[in-house]
């Protein structure tokens, strides 16, 4: 009686109190099963078709690895706060852009909010070929 256990205790007063023949008990429980795995789905499906409340946890992203910020890049919404992720070992970097300005560090991370749209341009100031573009749409 395995599968009572992974049911509702609902579903098992339910099949007690309605049948005695064991094979019925079983098939409402495999209708059951096949229900749950319907809901779960359609759940699943109702997560995925919402990323931007997952966008809003985890802001939009750029890592700094191989020398070089990647996205090169990476179109936000106005009002999204930007992370950059240090991902280059022991190789420092910062993140220079005409009104945000991080610290040369090689760990770590720096945020900044664009509150206007527009294209904001920005380099490594320490390896000057390092450039991206924040584009922030309205
Ligand atoms: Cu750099």
């Amino acid at each position: 009686m395995q599968f009572n256990e992974r049911a509702p205790d609902d579903a098992i007063r339910e099949e007690r109190s309605g049948g005695f023949v064991s094979t019925r008990s079983r098939l409402m429980l495999a209708a059951l099963a096949g229900l749950m795995t319907l809901a779960l789905s359609a759940c699943g499906t109702g997560d995925s078709s919402t990323p931007a409340r997952a966008a809003d946890t985890d802001g939009p992203t750029v890592a700094i690895e191989d020398l070089a910020f990647a996205p090169e890049t990476l179109t936000v919404a106005a009002g999204d706060t930007v992370t950059w992720v240090w991902k280059d070992g022991t190789i420092a970097h910062d993140v220079a852009g005409d009104d945000f300005q991080s610290e040369v560090m090689s760990e770590g991370t720096f945020r900044h909010r664009f509150d206007e749209p527009g294209t904001f341009d920005y380099v490594c100031s320490l390896h000057p070929n390092m450039t991206a573009t924040i584009e922030v749409a309205r």
